[in-house]
């Protein structure tokens, strides 16, 4: 435990000594560990008001999960902008280099239940709630740059086709099933966010290797009222990276709480992830420059055209003291907004305007949600609003209505130049239709460009994502229209899915044309640090002190975290020594692994973990006995990545990549 949450507990201990347990009445309670009966054996009473009281609250403590992100975990954190962006908006948070912004991030998986796996193949929610001096500003965003629909009146048709299909529940926390492969084939609009998804993007390593797009157009608005249109990206600092599918599946099972535990155990640690905020911005006399309309929500703005300006830097740095108080009870909304950022005409993003509210009365029970501490803005809050379910403020005064006289018309409105919100005074002309705009309708060209982008590694990966998904489809039917769609897209990806999943190749389509020059989107541009990173190192239990301690100590140096694994626990000193064994650890726990030995027999399992860490692309040493002792494992010990040495220094050697990608052709 870090020194300041043992202060943090100790502090609370202190706060807590002492105090009796009461009722919610404040009724000093003298015994709670029997209910009120007549005599040792006879019936309980009905006047038992403490028994009452505790189990209709507990018969109450859940409330509902959100209908899609349910499973997600939170963090606070703090946000600084670089420079003062008063050329482009008027947002206080966005001028004041100065000033330090607290954050509340959640990150999250769409498809998945509360209880579903972290490590499913799905998008990841990337919500961030910037407590401004001047209100709350959510960033409700995902860590993949576009959407799967068009206009917000189609969600409700993507969700349920993607959540559980209705007659049996099945599957959880993923999409390898009939009806999403059905909406895919019947709806193209979602063909460029499909292929983000079964690639490596749709499963991170953790949320702090993890990109944040805000996806839709915003408007940025500065005082002069001049406009602009923005694109936001969250930049991890820690590089990005993925987790391989194989792995991943076995995670699910090994660990279903791996990204929350990673992203837990780094803040507790002091190892605080941080993210740079980029800005796409588009003058609005360049609107039209385009090939794409820059209020699709299915398409990037190519960082070769629009580039990113890096402007400022969140730091997550504390977690949650309760989960339910802070994360369950967040409740984001992509119009919570503040002066000097304004939304655009993006369907989709208007949709969410009106929905997000909604979700809100349902879940925190009433109109009044954002009086939950962690919904607060951190200025002052004043209106007319009076009432409703869960009413925490105490009103005072006669008056709750605009204008009056008897409280000198307070609270008052202020002018937009003094910071007062104020709309956009966008010009609007046209018909009421129900019709996509034409502008909208290229489905291909995008999900082509990202495609191309990709490393063969990452390709690969990807035809093996869709193989896996739709070769889990039992309609033969389903299977087939989905391949016809990606022969749109890609001849070579459709000649491999329609193979790996059995099915017709449709004929050769005209294929879209296009370069793949947005480097935003290939992952070699990260510089992926090493310090972060973890190391499993599998032992027979007997090597000696002093070796641990020389390997300890490279790891302490190069910030690596690491566990000691034999076939038992065994303290070594107070604080030291082999914490896991081969049936708690995993090699799928950590990112490489050493394996050492003094020349005694290993552990038939040490040899096991080898093989795996060696199958998911892992830097891997070993020692010259242990190599000896393993002569006959799949390892192959000339493969890029595994280094046989006695020296614990080899490790950062073998790390010169996190994932050796060549050992898988
Ligand atoms: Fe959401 N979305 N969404 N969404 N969304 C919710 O709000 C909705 C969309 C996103 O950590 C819900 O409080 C509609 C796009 C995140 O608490 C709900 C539409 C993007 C989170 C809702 C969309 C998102 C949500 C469920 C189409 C990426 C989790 C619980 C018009 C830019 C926030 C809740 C958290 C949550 C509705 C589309 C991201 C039901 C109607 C596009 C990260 O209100």
């Amino acid at each position: 435990m870090s020194n300041k949450k043992q202060e943090q507990l100790q502090q609370f201990r202190k706060n807590n000594d002492q105090q009796a347990m009461t009722t919610n009445n404040g009724v000093k309670i003298s015994e709670d560990e029997n209910t009120l009966t007549v005599g040792d054996r006879g019936p309980s009473l009905l006047e038992d008001f403490h028994f009452r009281e505790k189990i209709m609250h507990f018969d109450h403590e859940r409330i509902p999960e959100r209908i899609v992100h349910a499973r997600g975990f939170g963090a606070h954190g703090e946000f600084q902008v670089y420079e003062d962006l008063s050329e482009y908006t008027s947002a206080d948070f966005l001028t004041h280099p100065e000033k330090t912004t607290p954050v509340f991030v959640r990150f999250s998986t769409v498809q998945g239940s509360k209880g579903s796996p972290d490590t499913v193949r799905d998008v990841r929610g990337f919500a961030t709630k910037f407590y401004t001096d001047e209100g709350i500003f959510d960033l409700v965003g995902n860590n993949i740059p576009v959407f799967f629909i068009q206009d917000a009146i189609k969600f409700p048709d993507l969700i349920h086709a993607v959540k559980p299909e209705p007659h049996n529940e099945v599957p959880q926390g993923g999409s390898a099933h009939d009806t999403f492969w059905d909406f895919f084939a019947q709806n193209p609009e979602s063909t460029h966010t499909a292929v983000w998804a079964m690639s490596d993007r749709g499963i991170p390593k953790n949320f702090r290797q993890m990109e944040g797009f805000g996806i839709h157009t915003f408007r940025l608005v500065n005082k002069e009222g001049q406009s602009y249109f923005v694109k936001f990206h969250w930049k991890p600092k820690q590089g990005l990276e993925s987790l391989v599918w194989d792995e991943a599946q076995i995670l699910h099972g090994k660990d279903v709480d791996f990204h929350r535990k990673d992203l837990y155990e780094s803040i507790e640690k002091g190892d605080y992830p941080e993210w740079e905020l980029g800005l796409q911005i588009i003058r609005p006399e360049q609107e039209f420059d385009f090939d794409f309309d820059i209020l699709d929500p299915t398409k990037i703005w190519p960082e070769d055209q629009v580039p990113v300006k890096i402007v400022g830097k969140m730091t997550l740095n504390q977690n949650v003291t309760n989960v339910f108080d802070e994360t369950e009870q967040a409740a984001f909304h992509p119009g919570h907004i503040v002066p000097g950022i304004d939304f655009s005409n993006d369907p989709l993003l208007q949709g969410r305007l009106f929905s997000y509210t909604d979700t809100q009365i349902s879940r925190l029970g009433g109109p009044n949600f954002n009086q939950i501490p962690i919904n607060r803005p951190v200025n002052e809050v004043h209106n007319n609003q009076r009432d409703g379910m869960h009413q925490m403020n105490k009103h005072e005064g006669q008056t709750a209505y605009h204008k009056n006289y008897l409280n000198n018309n307070d609270p008052h409105t202020t002018p937009r130049e003094e910071g007062g919100y104020e709309h956009y005074q966008e010009k609007v002309e046209g018909r009421k239709i129900r019709k996509r705009s034409e502008s909208f309708k290229d489905y291909y060209t995008q999900a082509k460009l990202y495609l191309n982008s990709l490393t063969q590694p990452e390709f690969d990966h990807t035809v093996d994502g869709f193989s896996f998904e739709i070769g889990k489809c039992k309609d033969i039917g389903v299977k087939q229209n989905a391949v016809n769609q990606l022969n749109k897209v890609d001849r070579e990806l459709a000649e491999r899915v329609a193979e790996n999943v059995g099915v017709e190749l449709p004929e050769e389509n005209e294929e879209v044309q296009t370069d793949a020059k947005d480097s935003q989107l290939t992952m070699t541009k990260y510089n992926i640090p090493l310090e972060g990173h973890s190391v499993a190192v599998a032992t027979n239990g007997d090597i000696s002190e002093e070796t641990l301690k020389s390997y300890a100590q490279v790891f302490a140096d190069k910030h690596l975290n690491y566990a000691f694994v034999g076939p038992h626990p065994k303290a070594i000193s107070e604080d030291f020594g082999i914490t896991e064994t081969y049936d708690t650890a995993h090699p799928t726990l950590f990112d490489s692994l050493i394996v050492i030995s003094d020349g005694s027999d290993m552990h038939p399992a040490a040899e096991e973990f080898a093989e795996l860490a060696y199958k998911h692309n892992k830097p891997i040493v070993v020692n010259e006995k242990a190599k000896e002792q393993m002569a006959n494992s799949k390892v192959n010990f000339d493969a890029p990545g595994v280094i046989t040495s006695d020296d614990p220094t080899a490790i950062v050697q073998a790390f010169e990549r996190v994932r050796y990608w060549d050992r898988e052709r």
